[in-house]
């Protein structure tokens, strides 16, 4: 799973990219046309708990990637323009299965916004504009094409040109209005006619307002009325101050609290923006615990035990035969497989069966 953060020049996209990652590419433009990508673990405080009771050789936490982009250079035609991109990058971006989009909220006399103020609801519009008019120049080229060539082929696949068509004029209008692709109403056919575009616009999005330090305590305000004005599907608004979360990550976690109390920080915005983007990339986790390993594993919300089986190992899902599965709550409090065992908390579930989050699973099957 990859997140791409972007955002427009000087946003904050590398502090966040720091915090998240706990690295230290260079920030304030330094970075240049530089891409960096990071693997973060997922905090997960159950993998601690089954530690206790499994004592296992090792704890394995889910991840998500980060890629840090470089904001778009500025187009001939004086806007950001994501056609601009290297292709490498705007490659990485259309791999990517969803948006950080990083939007400048903090004030900075010795670094001046380029516009001359900090607005961020003119930010955010400013670069998802972007965004639309580069999924509409892609739809434009595809209609060219099939227009010249759609016609030809067999039957079948005529028919699948017209299809893919018909899909193409309706998100074609709905760009042409500024409207993301994500809003649309897509029939599964139709959303799997357009899946191999990996539009920018239908990518889930999380907005991250990147607040000043002394903004924190009226972060959740502003986040509030951007939100009011962002009414889009598969999007979340939250804020962060990247600058003081990256500091803090380096502190040691005494010094960190201390420096928090002083600032009135509860609670560090890391763990919460990793939870956001797991959440808005459709993942739950579920767990596998024994003497070896104990360890989280990323699936989406919906998949069944023969797919949670498969992501385990392939020969895992071939040969399936059952899933032992007890919610960790239930593990938890009865304090091993056995005890859950006896109490018929460890239900043996079938090929079909809805994993939830936190279900600790052992799979059965047959080499
Ligand atoms: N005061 C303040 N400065 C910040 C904050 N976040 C980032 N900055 C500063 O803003 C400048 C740009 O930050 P970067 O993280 O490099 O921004 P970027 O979006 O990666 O920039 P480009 O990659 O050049 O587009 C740096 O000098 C940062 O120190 C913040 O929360 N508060
Ligand atoms: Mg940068």
């Amino acid at each position: 799973m990859q997140i791409a953060i972007v955002g427009l020049a000087g946003s904050g996209k590398t502090t966040v990219f720091n915090t998240l990652t706990r690295g230290h590419a260079e920030t304030g433009g330094f970075g240049g046309l530089e891409l960096h990508i990071g693997v973060v673990k997922v905090p997960d405080d159950r993998l601690d708990r089954l530690a206790v009771i499994f004592k296992p050789k090792k704890v394995v936490q889910a991840d998500v990637t980060y890629v840090d982009l470089p904001a778009p250079p500025a187009s001939s035609e004086g806007r950001v323009g994501t056609e601009e991109l290297p292709a490498e990058h705007l490659a990485k971006l259309r791999e990517s299965d969803a948006l950080l989009h990083v939007v400048r909220a903090f004030e900075d006399s010795s670094n001046p916004h380029p516009e001359g103020s900090v607005d961020p609801a003119r930010d955010l519009e400013r670069l998802d504009f972007e965004f639309v008019i580069a999924d509409l120049a892609l739809v434009d080229r595809r209609l060219e094409r099939l227009k010249a060539s759609g016609r030809h082929g067999t039957p079948a696949e005529r028919e699948q040109n017209e299809r893919e068509e018909v899909v193409l004029v309706r998100l074609k209008a709905g760009l042409e209005a500024g409207r993301p692709i994500r809003d649309e109403d897509l029939e599964p056919d139709e959303e799997k006619a357009i899946r191999g575009f990996r539009f920018l616009t239908q990518k889930p999005v999380l907005v991250l307002l990147n607040v000043g330090e002394a903004d924190i305590a009226t972060a959740p305000a502003l986040v509030e009325r951007v939100a009011a004005g962002y009414d889009h599907r598969q999007a979340i608004v939250d804020a962060l101050s990247a600058k003081i979360e990256m500091e803090l990550g380096e502190l040691q976690p005494d010094e960190a609290a201390v420096f928090m109390e002083e600032l009135g920080i509860e609670a560090s915005g890391l763990d919460r923006v990793i939870a956001l983007s797991y959440r808005l990339l459709g993942l739950i986790s579920f767990l596998t615990a024994g003497p070896d390993e104990v360890r989280a594993w990323p699936i989406h919300d919906g998949s069944s035990a023969v797919d949670a089986a498969g992501a385990i190992h392939t020969d895992l899902a071939r040969g399936f035969i059952r899933a032992e599965t007890v919610a960790y709550e239930d593990l938890l409090s009865l304090g091993s497989m056995a005890e859950a065992r006896k109490a018929g908390r460890l239900r043996s579930e079938g090929k079909t069966y809805r994993v939830r989050d936190g279900d600790v699973v052992e799979i059965l099957f047959s080499k």
